[in-house]
């Protein structure tokens, strides 16, 4: 039963209340004490907050759903694999000039997303707290491919910046041509969080294996480095089972990849050297009315575009940075609430009163709940009683032979009676 809720439905495009905005909110003296710290253990005040709980943030690796579809209609293994590198920068394209926290989801929480348009759905769970780990599991409505992972993110306050560790697997399954890729995600750090310009980096190697083939894609996300030249910057490479290079991939996260053939590209870097005049193809990107990004990203030329951006929503810098997907992750469509599983995020009061503005009953509701889970716990213990997950168990992955938390099944057979009472 796909078309569960409203079959046609225009998604919201805006949230229901301006942001309140930090202002010159004083957190220095709760912060300074704080330095090197995991994040997780920090107070910070709920203006800090976005109003999203961080399963709805990680569902937001689906937003260009299209280059799976791209990757499943492809014959050649190698061009699949150009749309999935695309698909796997894409994922974390949505975290450009984002600094709001999400909210802690509680043990047990759940987020389910349909996009009959996109043609999957998906679902996740909080299945620990204590570290916090967050499984997801997305899959076509058409049985064509399945995404799926957990993330069991390393935070660490460092004074002016938070470095986020997303560590975990990502695996990409595609059906109909019995393929599996699996990667994981850069390293994510974000600059002066509490005052200053913020600014985002994703670093690191991103190594995407596909299993049937023994192909692979490595990227090399780069650090903006002394002067911000490299800031953004994706560049990598396609080999083939026997390790020859067959494809460059270059780009940036924010903006748009482009892949091209190995000779191209490395005349196109001896004639830059040389000082022969390159072709610079300016790209103007305007992201919001009040402040026009210019980046640029040098085209050579024979390239072919794999995948590029599409612009912020109207006054997405008054909503928390949000992307389009973003804005319409906490909505709730017609006919969606008596569908629900008690336990999704957008039941939970502390995000929805955030949402429409309502910073004081978000803060008690959000002490609430979290005083709530801690006394779940205690009655827990006292009782000898363990935590059992409700949708994912702890498996291993096939693929990687690394352990994973893998979906069981069921959720949308909607049976939530014995979910539990987590607000
Ligand atoms: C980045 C993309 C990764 C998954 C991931 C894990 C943790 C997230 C991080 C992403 C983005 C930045 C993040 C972080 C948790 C907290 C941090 C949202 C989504 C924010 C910016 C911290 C704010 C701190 C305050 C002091 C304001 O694949």
């Amino acid at each position: 039963c796909a078309a569960e809720y409203a079959a046609v439905w225009r998604h919201r495009e805006t949230l229901p209340a301006k942001m309140v905005t930090r202002g010159n909110f004083s957190v220095t003296s709760i912060l300074r004490k704080c330095i090197g710290m995991e994040l997780s253990k920090i107070a910070m005040p709920i203006v800090f907050n976005e109003p999203l709980s961080f399963l709805q943030r990680l569902s937001e690796y689906m937003e260009h759903t299209h280059l799976i579809h791209r990757a499943c209609a492809l014959s050649d293994s190698i061009e699949r694999m150009q749309v999935v590198a695309a698909f796997a920068v894409s994922a974390v394209a949505s975290q450009w000039e984002r600094t709001g926290k999400p909210f802690n989801p509680l043990l047990g929480e759940t987020f389910e997303l349909t996009r009959e348009e996109d043609g999957y759905r998906l679902i996740s769970e909080q299945v620990s707290h204590h570290p916090p780990v967050s499984a997801f599991h997305a899959e076509s409505l058409k049985q064509e491919f399945a995404f799926h992972g957990s993330v069991y993110p390393k935070l660490t306050f460092w004074g002016k910046s938070v470095e986020a560790q997303p560590r975990g697997t990502m695996t990409l399954e595609l059906l109909k041509h019995k393929e599996a890729y699996t990667w994981s995600n850069p390293m994510c750090c974000v600059h002066n969080v509490i005052i200053g310009k913020i600014w985002i980096e994703q670093y690191g190697t991103v190594e995407i294996v596909n299993h049937s083939t023994g192909e692979k894609c490595v990227l090399n996300f780069k650090p903006g480095g002394m002067f911000g030249k490299e800031l953004h910057k994706v560049e990598g490479h396609i080999q083939d089972s026997g390790k020859k290079k067959c494809r460059m991939i270059y780009g940036k996260w924010t903006e748009c990849m482009y892949s091209v053939e190995p000779k191209v590209y490395e005349a196109h870097k001896k004639s830059k050297k040389a000082g022969a005049d390159s072709k610079k193809l300016k790209e103007e990107h305007s992201c919001d009315g009040e402040n026009t990004v210019q980046d640029t990203v040098t085209v050579i030329p024979g390239s072919a575009l794999l995948w590029r951006i599409s612009p912020r929503p109207h006054h997405s810098a008054q909503m928390y940075n949000f992307t389009s997907f973003a804005v319409t992750l906490n909505e709730l469509e017609p006919g969606m609430e008596r569908l629900l599983a008690p336990t999704d995020c957008r039941q939970r009061p502390d995000i929805r009163a955030m949402e429409s503005g309502d910073l004081d009953t978000a803060s008690a509701e959000k002490e609430r709940l979290e005083e709530k889970q801690r006394a779940a716990r205690r009655k827990r213990s006292k009782d000898e009683k363990k935590w059992s997950t409700r949708w994912f168990q702890l498996g291993v992955n096939p693929h990687t032979g690394v352990e994973d938390w893998l979906y069981m099944g069921e959720y949308f057979d909607r049976n939530f009676a014995d979910c539990p009472n987590i607000y």
